[in-house]
């Protein structure tokens, strides 16, 4: 047995919650494992291998009996100050102009909401987020108006694109080709001088008393357009969240959620009677049907867990993994399965 599928097999065991697909399934087929939520029910889900660290960032919220709105908020505050994340908040990649702009959304499971989209010199967006829910009639600004709103509300304005980000710019600019990678998230795939140009945390938690909260947090697709706005901040394609069903969320290529509406065709999909795996599988099955050549080449995956607490993950191409967080394991990496088996790094 490899030590990774060691690795699986013991997270597996130990999390003894997540939705697998069965180990050693090559198509990688999903399979409905789901189980219940441990004793306490409280649990956090993340996207991608600092999913761990946002996970843990969130857990203590959790474990002293707070709501997963707070945990989810600050598993994102921690991806956005995570210096080694060049595709999350402060460390970002910037666009094709050397601008980085983040994208955010939050949303708890009574349906409300709060977004912010290319937002400017602000570390965390995810907070403005919640303060646009919180503290305005309104669910996304953009923007100048965005910052606008973050600094009357006392958020420092600095500038946060790091010598880092601005040199893997000047290289970019080169060539100026504008081309996603896919699984570029994975950081203990990334090879030295990898320049990393999509990616996402993605945040699911149910808190103890069986309530729902989801945030997503992203500097967006590197190189991008000036302007462009990716799924993150945008409720129902990279976000939503149901206490009556259960929350999805998604990374990789924006554009396809957006077309599909995807995280709230999870929700509905989880609605009509589908589990978290089944769910996801099947909102990658329906984006293969619609743009089957488009899919070979970019990477979309999906994240999902329900109101019993059972998670499950679906991507179209093999090397998404996704981080649970429970009373029982507070550090399980997990694979997800996929429609794809192909790997790019
Ligand atoms: C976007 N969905 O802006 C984000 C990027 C991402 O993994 O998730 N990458 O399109």
């Amino acid at each position: 047995m490899t030590s990774r599928r060691r690795f699986l097999q013991s997270s597996l065991l130990a999390a003894g919650a997540a939705a697998l697909p069965a180990l050693g399934a090559e198509k990688n087929t999903a399979v409905s494992t789901a189980r219940p939520a441990a004793a306490s029910g409280a649990r956090v889900v993340s996207t991608w291998d600092f999913g761990v660290g946002a996970n843990q960032a969130a857990w203590p919220v959790l474990a002293d009996g707070g709501s997963a709105l707070d945990a989810v908020e600050a598993g994102a505050r921690w991806a956005e100050a995570d210096l080694c994340n060049n595709t999350v908040g402060r460390c970002g990649n910037p666009d094709r102009d050397g601008v980085l702009t983040l994208d955010a959304s939050i949303m708890d499971g009574d349906g409300r909401c709060g977004a912010v989209a290319a937002l400017e010199d602000i570390a965390h967006p995810v907070t403005v987020a919640r303060r646009v829910m919180e503290r305005t009639p309104h669910v996304l600004l953009v923007g100048a108006g965005a910052q606008q709103f973050a600094i009357e509300q006392g958020f420092p304005k600095q500038p946060l694109l790091t010598d880092k980000a601005r040199a893997a710019w000047n290289e970019w600019r080169k060539t100026s080709k504008y081309q996603p990678q896919i699984n570029a998230e994975r950081l203990d795939q990334a090879k030295p001088g990898d320049k990393t140009n999509h990616d996402t945390l993605g945040i699911l938690a149910i808190d103890r008393s069986g309530k729902l909260a989801g945030a997503c947090t992203t500097s967006g697709m590197a190189w991008k357009l000036h302007g462009r706005v990716g799924d993150s901040p945008i409720v129902g394609a990279g976000l939503y969240v149901d206490n009556e069903v259960g929350a999805a969320t998604a990374s990789g290529v924006g554009e396809e959620m957006l077309r599909n509406a995807a995280s709230f065709l999870v929700v509905e999909l989880m609605r009509q009677g589908r589990g978290p795996d089944e769910a996801c599988r099947e909102a990658i099955d329906r984006l293969v049907r619609k743009r089957p050549q488009a899919s070979k080449t970019l990477q979309v995956c999906f994240l999902a867990i329900n109101k019993h607490g059972e998670v499950g993950a679906h991507a179209l191409h093999r090397g998404f993994v996704y981080a649970v967080c429970d009373a029982n394991k507070r550090d399980a990496l997990l694979d997800s399965p996929s429609v794809y088996t192909t790997q790019q790094t």
